[in-house]
């Protein structure tokens, strides 16, 4: 596939102001005629994309167009000396033979459409690109029986019956918008409405649309969405723009869920939930992607994207923007410790998906130069790097400073496609703040890493602290990085600092702004001793790099004030002793190790929901991006005696709290309750895996009796992840009985096997058992959310037994790339990408995956997807 480049944008000669689409709908051939008013707004062509499409008729002003190109899905119309026509096309569409599900497609029996970002024209022949705004008016004919619920963008205006059992419903949306944002819904569901009344006082109808029988599953996801209307009118002033807003929940989708204007489409594992059925983390979820796609009304719809390399502008700031909503939800509920934990998860995200990311072969800036298939590039740098660039920008400016910045954005974008620069420019104009240094945040690719050094003159009571930044690319100009910093006491209190210059002492955190290769900050009144606290809050999506013995990191583990720096002591503490472990022959925990680790958890001050993240291992894909040479079996030899090292000398600890954080009653959702809930399931993870006799017990009662699934997969994972083989498998069996027939829950079960590490050689390989279960009734490889838990939660968050000696993973990996190329190529190409960094590994693993990828390439019939992200693995 030919690459394109940022720098080529041209704006098209022509738009199109109006589009009224008609929809014959049917599951093996939809009829779509569209009807488009086109102006021109400059020299050149009439252009129309398309991707594999049956064209019926093309008119222009009723008669077939005199000069025409069709060349490669797009086709030209020269229109000299017209500057506004009429253009009719007819196609024909198979949703049912539509694997790839972009375009219209098919799923459970009823009718649905992915559109971003290039799937509108696999509809209709169109300018399909997000700077051609449009006013959509819409009508679905469909088969009242099959599809009694016909939805699409804005406003219904009119619905009525029509001969041989068909009906019909015309939507209007009021809002001119790009075609991505286009959707149509036609199906079997039912629907829970709530009306609100927004803050100027219009009244709006909201409605989750689910499958019969799961209308008891929808109240989370409507009361998240009342939550995110509320917040953005108190948070950034902005109100629902429409007079009815759904969310439609569906079965088979590639990703989380899309904002389409007024009518949302989401994956039904981000909107189902109850307690029976869905745990703390899923109902985390359902409230944070309910909220983020509501938030992309106005980051995203209102204000669009001018091309697809400012992806980031609408999802940096949007997952931003859903991450502050989250961590309020959580502190309302919760208190300031929900808030830290929020942060330190949505950090763990980052360094566990986007550094290697950022490190490997498909590198980009968040505002990437060029790609091949656009849908490769909705990427964790795009959306968590990018959220991280948004987040600096309100560090730097402060809320009040951001908040104006957005309201000036708004007010000069409304309505427009716009780019990343004409957003910083709104920030930088409202704040009279000079932001082109921290431009180059959306121009540089690859974590930057800065160098603290810190010098005691104990005569004049002053330390000076050296940064230096350092970037993976080394013609890169400096960055502007800021970097919040504390200094605690001997006795573990934070001490009020004071700069060179300044009269007196302030705050106890303080955010230096570095701006050059190097700088120096001197603080007064500072004894030796004092321990440095650097990039709090993690500050910046930077590598801090400072020298600290074991002792100062256990010294922060048990008195850092920032939760955030708190965890992170902890996370480096383990990170470094798991590494020595793994380099090891004879590998043992140290004793202090495990005497830091036991004041934390022992520390019943401390919130659960802390100590639970705190006292878990750091992921296995971030540690081997730490190794030199990434050796998986290493690393899963030192990561199975920490867990038993830490289950058995701690079990009376574990089983304790167990017993003492017990959360009485039914089971509600908050960050209170997850909390002890997540602490208990983190004990039974490390007692099983220490094959505790009581431990496995209560697991096993658990998994059996639990009333929520919160705590019935925390026990079942625990004893999935443990020595217990014949217990686990029993669980496993009784939870399929139990949960058979529920594809969500089912999800849960396949994820976990995966997952399974090998803890005796008497074990079966998990490889062997992914395959039997591919061959599981409720297993298919047309739902994503299968390939996702089966295929994607094995490479990813396996790599033990992916990585194989013998290569048979690599091998297993190649066949699912063939079979999804052909079927899927967005899913293919993600699960393309788990290799990508085959480069670290051992010589011997690099040559077996060298083959794989080698032997893919070879394919003739292979997606660009596809071909783009193993072009570059091999780079
Ligand atoms: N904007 C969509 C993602 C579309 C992905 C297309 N391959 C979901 C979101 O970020 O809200
Ligand atoms: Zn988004």
């Amino acid at each position: 596939a030919p690459t394109i480049h940022r720098a080529d944008y041209r704006p098209l000669a022509w738009t199109v102001d109006t589009v009224e689409l008609y929809f014959s709908l049917d599951a093996e051939a939809s009829i779509v005629r569209n009807t488009m008013q086109c102006t021109r707004q400059g020299d050149g062509p009439l252009v129309l994309l398309h991707e594999g499409l049956m064209r019926e008729d093309l008119t222009v002003n009723g008669a077939p167009p005199k000069a025409m190109r069709d060349e490669d899905g797009r086709i030209e119309i020269d229109l000299d000396g017209e500057d506004a026509v009429e253009v009719v096309v007819v196609t024909r569409v198979n949703p049912s033979a539509n694997t790839e599900l972009s375009g219209l497609y098919q799923s459970a029996g009823g009718l649905f459409t992915q559109c971003e970002a290039e799937g509108f024209r696999r509809i209709t022949c169109f300018p399909d690109r997000p700077d051609v705004m449009t006013r959509f008016t819409v009508t679905l004919e469909a088969d009242r029986r099959d599809y009694p619920v016909l939805l699409s963008n804005g406003n219904l205006v009119e619905q009525g019956e029509l001969e041989a059992g068909r009906h019909y419903a015309k939507w209007e949306d009021p809002f001119p918008k790009p075609s991505y944002l286009f959707a149509l819904v036609a199906a079997d569901l039912v629907v829970l409405d709530r009306k609100v009344t927004t803050v100027s006082g219009r009244e709006v109808l909201l409605q989750v649309y689910v499958e019969a029988g799961n209308l008891d599953r929808a109240d989370h996801a409507m009361d998240s969405l009342v939550n995110a209307l509320r917040w953005d009118e108190e948070t950034f002033g902005l109100e629902l723009d429409l007079d009815r807003y759904m969310i439609v929940a569906v079965g088979d989708f590639n990703m989380g869920a899309m904002e389409n204007k007024g009518l949302n489409i989401f994956n039904a594992k981000y909107v189902l939930a109850k307690p029976e059925t869905a745990t703390d983390v899923d109902y985390e979820h359902i409230e944070s992607v309910v909220a983020h796609e509501y938030f992309h009304n106005w980051t995203g719809n209102r204000v669009t994207c001018r091309d697809w390399f400012q992806l980031t502008l609408k999802e940096g700031l949007t997952v931003f923007r859903d991450q502050q909503f989250s961590a309020d939800m959580l502190a309302r509920a919760g208190g300031e410790t929900a808030r830290a934990v929020k942060r330190i998860e949505d950090v763990r995200v980052l360094r566990t998906a986007q550094f290697p990311e950022d490190a490997g072969p498909m590198a980009h800036p968040i505002r990437p130069d060029a790609y091949q298939a656009i849908d490769n590039f909705y990427t964790a740098t795009v959306y968590e790097k990018g959220a991280e660039v948004i987040r600096m920008l309100h560090t730097i400016l402060g809320p009040e400073g951001f908040r104006n910045g957005m309201d000036l954005y708004f007010s000069y974008h409304d309505g427009q496609a716009v780019t990343c620069d004409d957003f910083v420019e709104a920030m930088s104009e409202a704040n009279g703040v000079d932001l082109d240094q921290f431009m180059r945040w959306y121009s540089q690719r690859g974590t930057p890493t800065v160098h603290a050094d810190v010098a005691f003159d104990g005569e004049a009571e002053t330390c000076t602290l050296t940064l230096t930044q350092s970037r993976p690319d080394k013609d890169d100009e400096p960055l502007q990085i800021p970097v919040a910093v504390g200094f605690i006491n001997a006795v573990g209190d934070d001490i009020p600092l004071r700069l060179q210059g300044e009269a007196e002492a302030g705050a106890t955190t303080r955010v230096l702004q570095l701006t050059e290769r190097q700088q120096q900050f001197v603080f007064e009144g500072l004894r030796p001793g004092s321990v440095p606290s650097l990039l709090r809050g993690f500050s910046a999506p930077v590598v801090m790099a400072i020298n600290e013995s074991d002792a100062q990191l256990a010294f922060r583990m048990a008195h850092d004030a920032d939760p955030f720096n708190r965890w992170d002591a902890a996370q480096r503490y383990m990170t470094r002793t798991l590494l020595a472990m793994a380099a090891s022959d004879a590998p043992e925990v140290p004793r202090a190790f495990i005497a830091a680790f036991d004041t934390v958890l022992n520390n019943i001050a401390l919130d659960p929901a802390f100590r639970t993240v705190a006292l878990t291992l750091p992921s296995e894909a971030y540690l081997l991006e730490q190794m030199d040479v990434a050796d998986p079996a290493a690393l899963r030899r030192a990561m199975i005696i920490m867990t038993q090292t830490l289950g058995r000398a701690l079990a009376d600890d574990w089983l304790g709290h167990d017993e003492a954080l017990a959360v009485p009653g039914e089971y509600r959702y908050h960050p209170g309750d997850a909390g002890s809930r997540a602490l208990r399931n983190l004990g039974l993870r490390y007692l099983c895996a220490a094959n505790d006799h009581q431990g496995v017990g209560l697991a096993e009662l658990r998994a059996a009796n639990a009333k929520n699934m919160s705590e019935r997969f925390g026990a079942l994972m625990a004893l999935v992840q443990s020595p217990a083989v014949e217990a686990a498998q029993l669980a496993l069996t009784a939870f399929e009985q139990t949960f058979g027939g529920d594809a969500l829950v089912m999800d849960k079960w396949f994820a976990v096997q995966a997952a399974a590490w090998r803890w005796s050689p008497e074990q079966p390989a998990t490889l062997e058992r992914i395959e039997a279960l591919t061959q599981h009734p409720a297993f298919s490889l047309g739902n994503p959310n299968k390939i996702y838990s089966l295929f994607g939660s094995f490479f990813r968050n396996n790599p033990a037994e992916f990585h194989r000696p013998d290569g048979a993973g690599y091998r297993f990996w190649a066949d699912r790339i063939r079979e999804l190329n052909a079927r899927n190529p967005q899913v293919g190409a993600r699960m393309a990408r788990m290799l990508e960094n085959w480069r670290r590994y051992t010589p011997e693993l690099q040559q077996l995956a060298r083959e794989q990828i080698e032997g893919l390439l070879k394919e003739e019939a292979l997606s660009p997807d596809v071909r783009e992200v193993l072009e570059k693995a091999l780079g």
